[in-house]
């Protein structure tokens, strides 16, 4: 105790010091643990977005980083703005107001700060939505439909010509599986690691959504209409997301779980899934695919 309290006054630490130490260390501490877990989907007290697994994902991830160390500077400088107006020019310090109304080089700086400011963010958003609208050749093409309220997939017949349904897990099947709950399908989609997955997204029934957080996207669901994007994920895991659209009463019961899975285990599983699912008789129904 008494060693303590001597190199506390060699670094002039006190115990709020101390304190504020600790604090900032737990408060790191549980945040990298937090991101730590957050790989395919949430945990409890998560702070930071879920690990990204796809370009697109990393580039948004980077890009909501940049956004809130440029806010907090703004923030910080407005914040001691007005701690100065409050502090040096209130009332008792500052009993008779100046009356100046126009200052030339000030109202140039306010106006061509936040130019520079908002020129500064445009530049890297513009990246993320050429990525994102990049057109890439597929490597496996997926679609995607939306019904109230579960999905349903099919694979096209270059690897087997099959289609089901992903229901909810739930109950006792949800606990034995391991999965999160709320988070889990019955049959999972399953994707090859590092190939450039396309997934043409449309819906039977009402709107849905296909969102998958830790690919970066979200794309309508939409009857009569075919909506496209792709990935390319690059981790192998089980990655789960939701319908975000809010389409009627079991919505929030209509989860997406991807599987992400090596080459070979990919062949072994349609291998699989074209004695166990329904076949689709002549293919399904691709727009047209590049
Ligand atoms: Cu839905």
């Amino acid at each position: 105790m008494g060693m303590a309290r001597a190199q506390d006054r060699s670094t002039g630490r006190g115990f709020w010091g101390r304190a504020a130490a600790l604090a900032a260390t737990g408060l790191l501490g549980s945040v990298t643990a937090a991101t730590a877990a957050g790989v395919g989907q949430p945990v409890p007290w998560q702070m930071d977005l879920q690990v990204p697994v796809t370009a697109v994902a990393t580039e948004i991830y980077n890009f909501h980083h940049l956004l809130n160390w440029i806010m907090l500077v703004v923030v910080l400088f407005v914040l001691a703005l007005l701690i100065a107006v409050v502090v040096k020019f209130n009332e008792t310090k500052n009993p008779t107001p100046s009356r100046t109304t126009h200052n030339t080089m000030l109202e140039v700086a306010w106006t061509i700060v936040p130019v520079l400011i908002l020129v500064a963010i445009a530049i890297p958003s513009f990246r993320v939505l050429r990525t994102q609208l990049s057109d890439p050749k597929a490597d496996l093409m997926v679609k995607v439909i939306g019904h109230a309220w579960y999905w349903s997939y099919e694979y096209p017949e270059a690897v087997g010509g099959f289609k089901f349904d992903a229901n909810l897990l739930e109950g006792e099947d949800q606990v034995k599986s391991g999965q999160p709950k709320l988070l889990a399908t019955d049959n999972e989609v399953v994707v090859p690691v590092n190939k450039i997955v396309k997934i043409q997204v449309t819906a039977a029934d009402v709107m849905h959504s296909w969102a998958m957080p830790s690919f970066g996207f979200k794309i309508d669901a939409i009857p009569g209409r075919l909506n496209q994007f792709w990935f390319k994920a690059e981790r192998e895991g089980v990655y789960h997301g939701q319908c975000s659209e809010l389409c009627g009463q079991r919505h929030a019961y209509m989860p997406i779980t991807v599987k992400v899975v090596s080459e070979q285990a990919f062949q072994a599983w349609t291998a699989e899934a074209k004695t166990k699912f329904a076949r689709t008789d002549g293919g399904p129904k691709f727009a047209e695919a590049k």
